[in-house]
Order: C-alpha cells, then sequence, then structure tokens
C-alpha cells in the first residue's frame, strides 16, 4: 500500500464524520453571489465536530465563500480543500496566499534537521516509542545512519520495546539500566554518535513521572546533558502529541514548549479519531512546525507532513 493509500484509510474516520454531517462534497451548485447558507452552516458545524475550532472555522468559511467569488468556481469540495490547505501553512505564507487567489505550494515539505541529535518528549502513551521506530526506518531508506537512545529508564518495558525495535531495523540502541539517569544514558549516546558518525541520534524519553513538574525538570536536565555531550546538539525537541486527546494535547503542548522549547511536532493515531481536524489548531496556535504525521502501528505509517496531501486525503 502506498503512503497515498495509508493516509487516505487513515483519516477515513475523519472525513466520514464530515460527509455524514455535511453532506457530499460534490460539485454543489451554489452562485458566487448567493451561496446556499445552510450547505455552509453544515459544513462549519462539520469543521468544529473535527476538532477544527470554532474559530479557524469560520475562517475556512470565509476562504471558502472568498475563493468561490475570485475563482467563479461553484465546487464546494475544491474551494474547502484551498480553504483547509490555506490554514495549515505557515502564518507569513497564508495571508499572501489568500492575496494571490489561493494557490497553494504543490511540493512536498521536505523536513530540515537542524542537528544530529533529535530529543523526543511527550506523555505516556502518545506513541513516542513507536514514532522513534517510524522515523528510524524513515531516515534509514533516505540513506542516513541512525541511532537510538533509550532514555526512558522509568518504565521497565521501554527499553525493551525500543531495542526490539532496533534489532528489526538493525539500527543500533544505546541502553541504560532500568531506573538509572535518563540523562546519562542521553549522554552517553549523545557521545557514542558523535565518535562513530552516525548521522541522527533518537532520544527516547519518559512520559510519566511523579509529577508533571519532575517531568519537566527531568526534560530540561536531559536537553542540558545533551548540549554538555555535544555543544551543538540537540538540534532539535519533538513533542508527540495524539490525536485521539484533540484539544487536551493541544494544551499539553504548550506547556512543554515553555519548559524545553519545541522545534517540531509530531501527530500520531489520526487513524484513531474522526477528530482530526486538530491539526489545524495544532499548527495555528502552538507556532511550531508540524514534521511528522502517524497514521498507523506500522513502520511505514509515518510520514512527513505536507499540507496539500494532507487536505487531499482528508476530502477523499
Ligand atoms: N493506531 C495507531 N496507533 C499508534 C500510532 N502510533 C503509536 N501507536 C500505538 O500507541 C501505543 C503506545 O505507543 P508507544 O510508542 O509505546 O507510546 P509512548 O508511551 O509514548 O512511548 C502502542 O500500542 C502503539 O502501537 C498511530 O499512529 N496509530
Ligand atoms: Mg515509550
Amino acid at each position: 500500500m502506498s503512503w497515498l493509500e495509508r493516509l487516505k484509510n487513515g483519516l477515513s474516520k475523519t472525513r466520514t464524520a464530515i460527509n455524514q454531517m455535511a453532506g457530499p462534497l460534490g460539485a454543489i451548485e451554489i452562485l458566487a453571489e448567493k451561496p446556499d447558507p445552510t450547505t455552509f452552516e453544515d459544513l462549519e458545524f462539520a469543521l468544529i465536530g473535527a476538532d477544527v475550532g470554532a474559530k479557524y472555522a469560520s475562517e475556512i468559511l470565509d476562504d471558502v465563500r472568498d475563493y468561490m467569488k475570485q475563482s467563479g468556481k461553484r465546487d464546494l469540495r475544491e474551494a474547502l480543500a484551498q480553504a483547509l490547505t490555506v490554514q495549515l501553512e505557515p502564518d507569513a505564507f497564508r495571508a499572501k496566499l489568500r492575496q494571490a487567489g489561493f494557490t497553494p505550494d504543490a511540493k512536498k515539505s521536505t523536513v530540515d534537521l537542524k542537528g544530529k541529535v533529535i530529543l523526543m518528549i511527550g506523555v505516556n502513551g502518545v506513541g513516542k516509542t513507536t514514532t522513534i521506530a517510524k522515523l528510524g526506518q524513515y531516515y534509514t531508506s533516505k540513506n542516513k545512519t541512525v541511532m537510538f537512545a533509550a532514555g526512558d529508564t522509568f518504565r521497565a518495558a521501554a527499553g525493551t520495546q525500543l531495542g526490539v525495535w532496533g534489532e528489526r531495523l538493525g539500527i543500533s540502541v544505546v541502553q541504560g539500566l532500568d531506573g538509572s539517569d535518563p540523562a546519562a544514558v542521553a549522554f552517553d549516546a549523545t557521545t557514542a554518535r558523535k565518535a562513530r558518525d552516525v548521522d541522527l541520534l533518537f532520544v527516547d524519553t519518559a512520559g510519566r513521572l511523579h509529577n508533571k513538574h519532575n517531568l519537566m525538570e527531568e526534560l530540561k536536565k536531559v536537553k542540558r546533558t545533551i548540549e554538555k555531550a555535544d555543544a551543538k546538539e540537540p538540534g532539535e525537541v519533538w513533542l508527540v502529541l495524539d490525536a485521539v486527546t484533540g484539544q487536551n494535547g493541544l494544551e499539553q503542548a504548550k506547556k512543554f514548549h515553555e519548559a524545553v522549547g519545541l522545534t517540531g511536532v509530531i501527530v500520531t493515531k489520526l487513524d484513531g479519531t474522526s477528530k482530526g481536524g486538530i491539526v489545524i489548531p495544532i499548527v495555528r496556535e502552538l507556532g511550531v512546525p508540524l514534521k511528522f504525521i502517524g497514521v498507523g502501528e506500522k513502520a511505514e505509517d509515518l510520514q512527513p507532513f505536507d499540507a496539500k496531501e494532507f487536505v487531499d486525503a482528508l476530502l477523499g
């Protein structure tokens, strides 16, 4: 199965929910001057139902109307696709797109890495360890050499889980003893990456400690320790967010961003929710790029996020 098919399947719950509320989005006969208000209202509710958020749903509807006016086209699906894509582009670009009559760039986003050590954080169960495995698979397929650090020493099974993935993917894993200091594991792995000149090191972390304060303090410590081992790193700090947690996840993300400073976000489990519209508030409110999205449990179920591709897959 190609990535596009995986993505389409993954987003099917959200698509079905939107279609059930807004009706089929084919070439609906809407006159540019006199749009059918019922259709628009249904669509707005459907978007809110998909966790797009009331503010952005209303912006999207405005853009749909503008697009229809500007283009003279009556195809609701096309107008909605344009408006959704605009929402998922970075701030500066968004205004320009509207002025230019909505012509989003079709080229696939590339994930530029600012460094060689990527610190992976997020609460328990969001899919951090699995995502690290998927990233390992993704980057080795791009001819990069990869290493993992099993920095979740809080949960005994976490190191084993990453070890199993490492073996399956042929990626070496730096392990610590259960209950040992995660910062020490991160330090050893960062040093080893440099010595072996490996292209990328992904550092796993625990998502649960005795309380949130401890977790944030530990993550800060792990980050500082990586910096001690290699002054240029970590070049990236990526937060893994579970799409199923919706708005709560977004609130969590803001706290992590405040505490450690994120350079990227990965949204997982988009296949498990009818509220895939959550990616819009994530992009708009966090101000941190959405790097990858996950739509399943297999190693292939992760790819760089591309706004246009996402919207095409979502609308089917
Ligand atoms: N359906 C689905 N499940 C996922 C996805 N990513 C991770 N998972 C599952 O979520 C569960 C928790 O993942 P894990 O990596 O252990 O989370 P961690 O505690 O953050 O490290 C596992 O059962 C994974 O297989 C995804 O994109 N889709
Ligand atoms: Mg884990």
